[in-house]
């Protein structure tokens, strides 16, 4: 294997560039005197390059509109781009000129960019060459369960920083479990004051207002990530349950629940009460109004302490709501189970089996479908044996894992085009800190973006580990806890 020391700062870009030209004649020097030049709708993505750059340089960086002169960086919007989340970066001694078809695309390109300076110290130049590049999966995303246990505001914006420079494009928000409510409902407030008053070992966890909530929506879309909110019915609902006894079959609340639960579901709404109908549609039109994006995550994994006609009908009356509410529904792969779905809902698979009867109809009948294969992306599966926190029952997996699969061929019956994307679930039983988030996120989930942002004809895992490698010292800098795996040859 290559030296990774000897990578030119373009030969190590993580997700690999469609097609990449480094000139290391032509690196760029940021200077005192080197501005950004955007205008209009591109100046918000202007204004974060000049910002990133500031920071490693301590120089000014103004942000100007107007005609660029030598020795700038320019973002312009350009329609011949193509993509919307895809780029053009040329970078000479002179200047530095992006290109995208959208402000996503210029996002895109800025955390390029932020990868050819240097990873720690300067002098800060930005490498040389030329790039063109766009994404394989329109749906990149990681999932963050802070229903097991809480993070906090700022560790969540945390995460969202950290997944934006790897160009993932949406965080999918795990708010309820047995566990805990971690988000205000103005109509039914126990359940976040009640229902989210714990955690995983009885610590004290907490919730999101709606403006904390809507802070971090509004967080994420200014790096072009979108926040999809999971309310996990209608399984997985201890805490709901236990913040009203009237949604209880029997009408009697059971204790907050604290353990780590089992993988087979223990709780269930009553299937068969009209309240429970009243309640399932006021949480979905309050979470629906605090959120943009155009989806909305009903879990439905793992329902049986649900009867299965009860289930059913469940489905039948609550799907519905989600359209009303003017979202469109995404659930865990056993979603299927319900016949007659609208085209429209999205099922994540989470199995392990490359063949799967449900999956392979469904795709036939015109979905499209999420892939999150648990021996492949769980992210909280251990690494090895030896990995402190985390679960094994999909295997452990280290960053090869992760990265030797091919979501458009991974399964029989699901073409590429079939595939709305991929995500990796962070599960959080056992992760008592934000610490222990990023060590089982990273650098597993830099192998995820690559698998979802990279063409296959890039794919290479001697070419991943070696380019991998010369991030940990990018880690470092952030004091981000990442796994030194032993596959990489860490510099
Ligand atoms: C299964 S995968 C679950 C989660 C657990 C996870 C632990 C899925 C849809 N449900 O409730 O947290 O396993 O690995």
């Amino acid at each position: 294997m290559l030296d990774p020391t000897q990578l030119s700062r373009m030969d190590a870009l993580i997700p690999a560039p469609v097609h990449a030209r480094p000139d290391p004649a032509a690196d760029f020097a940021v200077t005192a005197a080197t501005a950004v030049h955007a205008a209009d709708a591109a100046a918000s993505v202007g204004e974060h390059v000049a910002e990133v750059l500031r920071a490693c340089t301590g120089h000014p960086i103004p942000v100007r509109e107007g005609p660029a002169p030598d020795g700038a960086i320019t973002l312009t919007l350009d329609s011949a781009v193509g993509h919307p989340e895809g780029y053009r970066l040329s970078v000479t001694n002179r200047q530095v000129t992006l290109r995208a078809a959208a402000p996503a695309g210029l996002f895109a390109g800025v955390q390029t960019l932020r990868q050819l300076l240097p990873a720690v110290a300067g002098p800060w130049t930005i490498a040389g060459g030329e790039i063109r590049d766009q994404p394989r999966f329109a749906y990149r995303g990681a999932m963050l369960d802070v229903s097991r246990h809480f993070y906090t505001v700022a560790e969540v914006k945390r995460f969202i920083d950290q997944i934006a420079r790897y160009k993932l494009n949406v965080l999918h928000l795990h708010l309820t479990d047995d566990q805990s409510w971690r988000i205000e409902i103005r109509s039914w407030p126990r359940l976040a004051t009640y229902g989210g008053s714990t955690q995983v070992g009885g610590g004290p966890g907490g919730h999101y207002t709606q403006e904390q909530y809507q802070d971090l929506v509004a967080y994420a879309a200014s790096r072009h990530i979108t926040v999809i909110p999971e309310i996990d019915v209608p399984g997985h609902t201890t805490a709901a349950l236990a913040s009203y006894p009237e949604l209880n079959a029997d009408g009697v609340a059971p204790a907050l629940f604290t353990g780590q639960g089992n993988a087979t579901g223990f709780s269930s709404l009553a299937t068969d009460k009209e309240l429970t109908y009243r309640f399932v549609d006021d949480v979905l039109r309050e979470v629906a109004a605090l959120t943009p994006g155009d989806y909305l995550h009903l879990g439905t994994d793992e329902t049986h302490a649900t009867p299965e006609e009860g289930r059913l009908a469940f489905i039948d009356r609550v799907l519905p709501m989600v359209a009303r509410h003017g979202k469109t529904v995404i659930g865990w792969h056993e979603l299927l189970r319900s016949p007659d779905l609208p085209v429209s809902a999205i099922p994540q698979y989470w199995g392990r089996e490359r063949s799967d009867p449900l999956m392979a109809a469904a795709v036939a009948g015109g979905h499209r479908v999420l892939l999150s294969p648990a021996h492949r992306v769980y992210l909280d599966m251990k690494y090895d044996l030896s990995t402190p926190i985390g679960y094994k029952w999909a295997g452990c997996i280290d960053v090869a894992d992760t990265y030797d699969w091919d979501p458009g061929t991974y399964m029989d019956g699901v073409p590429e085009p079939a595939v709305l994307g991929v995500e990796a679930p962070l599960w959080s039983e056992t992760l008592n800190s934000y610490a222990d988030v990023e060590y089982m996120a990273f650098p597993r989930l830099a192998a995820l973006a690559e698998v979802a942002w990279s063409p296959w004809s890039t794919h290479d895992w001697d070419s991943f580990a070696r380019r991998l490698a010369t991030h940990g010292p990018r880690w470092e800098a952030q004091q981000m806890n990442f796994y030194r795996s032993p596959q990489i040859p860490w510099i």
